[in-house]
């Protein structure tokens, strides 16, 4: 498969966080990788990564950051791509100051921001983007959106087990 995304995380203390990403882009058979990099620590190798992705058979980035979480909009910056921002859990704020500083674009430099320690979301919009010219992942998708319908008739099934036990 020629397309593929990009996921950028800012420390690999993200990692724990962001392993659903990863899993839900396996289950989707949708070909990644993963690469540690900081909009503050390592600036240059950041813009670099951005600039080269689309060349490098990129479609999509996902961006992972905590604290002052600017590296989804820096990526965002140096590429045409889509980059969707996972604001990470951590610090004194608990992922605020992250979801506000990677949500809060300017006009013009776009970054499609998912729930603090969105990661599967991230994963999964990822994939939505894909299947716009992926005949394959539309069905993928379709079933993903079937197998969580069943599970909420389960989920009926057992609460209505609960409460017959209760009378
Ligand atoms: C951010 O700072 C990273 O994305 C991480 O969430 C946070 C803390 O990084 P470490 O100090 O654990 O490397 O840049």
């Amino acid at each position: 498969m020629q397309k593929a995304v990009l996921v950028v995380m800012g420390s690999d203390s993200d990692f724990p966080v962001m392993e659903p990403c990863l899993k839900t882009l396996d289950s989707f058979q949708i070909p990644y990788q993963v690469r540690i990099c900081s909009a503050h620590r390592s600036p240059a190798a950041a813009a670099r990564l951005a600039q080269n992705a689309a060349g490098d058979g990129f479609s999509v980035i996902i961006a992972a950051a905590g604290l002052a979480a600017h590296l989804p909009g820096v990526i965002a910056a140096w590429t045409s791509l889509p980059v969707i921002g996972v604001p990470i859990k951590t610090g004194a704020l608990a992922g605020q100051d992250a979801l506000l500083a990677i949500v809060q674009m300017p006009a013009g430099i776009p970054v499609a921001t998912v729930a603090i320690d969105g990661a599967a979301n991230a994963a999964i919009l990822a994939v939505q983007i894909l299947a716009i010219a992926s005949p394959g992942l539309q069905t993928r998708l379709a079933e993903h959106k079937a197998a969580l319908a069943a599970s909420v008739a389960e989920r009926q099934d057992r609460l209505d087990k609960k409460i017959a036990e209760r009378v």
